[in-house]
């Protein structure tokens, strides 16, 4: 069996308490390996680790060089690629197909990226008069923040903990993640491909456990620590501040969405389907981006329904390595049930299920796992919990409007603000309704392709503050001024 350590100071360590959990297929409910679990004293000593690196070698390495092992560290993903690839399948069940595309190759390039971005970033100078006609200089310089915690989710957990530690170590920090308990193999893999291209030992540690009183907690309120970035569910992030409120640091904090599509009558109906298809049910419909919400203009109504439909309807659930799979299972027999909880939900709040709503029967040792159908749903009233609440599966609501005045209203009512897709071949509409949605990233005849100069984040419950491009440096490093009088 698979056994899973913390990854310390450069080295692979076991939890002194000798405690440790399962690590769980979501395709089978089998187990697959074990995994230690961090008590206190792994964190203060990955604290510690992290904190000393700063000052060593890490923290006296020229630029050039520390961007020049960045790229080694991208290409040392990209040399053991298979093995991340079935490390990150294994633990979350998503197909090889998917993982391929997305996870594994942003999850190295967000090294390089950052890499490349930080390189060549100038800082503000301005010149400023004085009484006595010398005038004085005024410059930024950027520091590094100093040791960041980096708490990450399952549902891309190679990419998105590495959009947190590529910027992180690009600006010269140090970092302690903790992975999600359901997805922990990546992460740790990841500290093989550190050694291997010498990252100094301490600059990349991982501590592995659960929220609540466990590695998440003990980390998050942890006083030696510089910044936390977070990604995960609105309420966890409350608790993160909460826990960490009593030691002042900056937060950084990408949490849950439950974002609208709209669909105008002059789309392109082929791609405006095959875009839903895609930000509705893609990884199971677990990722924060996707489409919960449809808003379908009425004269298209039951096209786009129909053959929104016939796509779901289409979709092949099975294991990650069958070629043929397009959908995989959700997360956990937990998540399983809180998904098939709102399917539940929807039918009592009176929807009509237009396709799926169950739980799908799968053949052989798939019969364990935490399946459930693609689903869709009309007829829900506008205060329904289903259309409320984030539910994380793949299944959407779709409800038709009579005007973009409508269209936009209905997007806007939620307390989330993430992410928004419009569907229309009319530039000014594109662009007017573009700026009235309240979302951090609106997409436009598209779904989820992402330009990682560009700031990403989410307003209302959706999170604070933006990471991406130029903004990842006003989260990873403290802007000092500098005034030279002359
Ligand atoms: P989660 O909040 O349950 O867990 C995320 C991480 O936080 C895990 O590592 C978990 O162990 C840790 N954690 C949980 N409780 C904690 C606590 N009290 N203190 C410290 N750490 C704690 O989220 P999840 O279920 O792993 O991921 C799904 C959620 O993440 C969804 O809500 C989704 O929308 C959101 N998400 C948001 C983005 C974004 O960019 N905005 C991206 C991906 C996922
Ligand atoms: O693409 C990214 O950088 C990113 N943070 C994606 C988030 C996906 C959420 O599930």
């Amino acid at each position: 069996m698979k056994e899973t350590k913390h990854f310390i100071n450069g080295e692979f360590v076991g939890s002194a308490n000798g405690r440790t959990f399962a690590n769980t297929s979501p395709a089978t409910g089998q187990q697959i390996g074990i995994v230690h679990e961090a008590g206190r004293e792994e964190v203060d000593q990955a604290v510690s680790a992290a904190r000393a690196a700063l000052t060593g070698d890490w923290g006296r390495m020229p630029v050039a060089e520390r961007m020049a092992l960045l790229h080694k560290l991208a290409d040392g993903i990209n040399a053991r690629f298979d093995e991340f690839l079935e490390a990150e399948c294994l633990d979350t069940g998503k197909p090889a197909s998917l993982a391929r595309h997305v996870d594994i190759p942003r999850g190295a390039a967000n090294f390089k990226i950052f890499a490349d971005l930080v390189k060549n970033v100038p800082t503000e100078s301005f010149m400023l008069d004085t009484p006595d006609g010398a005038g004085a200089l005024n410059y930024a310089l950027r520091k590094p923040k100093g040791v960041i915690a980096v708490v990450s989710p399952w549902n891309l957990p190679l990419l998105l903990m590495t959009w947190k530690v590529g910027p992180a170590l690009a600006c010269g920090n140090t970092v302690i993640v903790k992975p999600s308990e359901e997805t922990p193999s990546t992460t740790t893999l990841l500290g093989e491909v550190m050694n291997d291209v010498g990252i100094p030992k301490g600059v990349y540690n991982v501590v592995h456990g659960f929220g609540p009183d466990s590695a998440g907690e003990f980390l998050t309120s942890h006083k030696g620590i510089d910044g936390i970035t977070f990604t995960g569910e609105t309420r966890t992030g409350a608790a993160i501040l909460k826990a960490s409120a009593d030691h002042i640091r900056h937060v950084s904090f990408e949490l849950g969405g439950k974002n609208p599509a709209l669909v105008f009558a002059d789309c392109d109906m082929e791609k405006a389907v095959e875009g839903t298809m895609r930000s509705a049910f893609a990884n199971c419909g677990q990722v924060c981006l996707g489409t919960e919400r449809v808003y379908v203009e009425r004269p298209i109504f039951d096209e786009f329904l129909a053959r929104l439909k016939r796509g779901a309807e289409h979709m092949k659930l099975g294991a990650w390595n069958d070629p043929e799979t397009s959908m995989g299972p959700l997360i956990s027999k937990e998540h399983q049930r809180k998904v098939l909880g709102y399917y539940d939900k929807a039918v009592a709040e009176g929807a009509t299920v237009v396709t799926g709503g169950g739980e799908p029967e799968m053949p052989g040792d798939l019969a364990g796992g935490a399946w459930v159908q693609p689903t869709i749903w009309t007829g829900l009233a506008d205060d329904a919990e289903c259309i409320r609440d984030e539910i994380f599966g793949p299944c959407c609501h779709v409800r038709p409007f009579d005007s973009e005045d409508e269209a936009v209203a209905l997007a806007n009512d939620t307390d989330y603000g993430l992410a928004a897709a419009i569907w229309t071949e009319n530039a000014g509409r594109a662009h007017r309704v573009a700026a009235n949605v309240n979302a951090g990233i609106v997409w436009v005849n598209s779904w989820f392709l992402r330009d990682l100069r560009t700031p990403f984040g989410g307003m209302g419950a959706s999170g604070i503050g933006r990471e991406g491009g130029v903004h990842s440096l006003e989260f990873y490093t403290e802007l000092k001024n500098v005034c030279v009088k002359l």
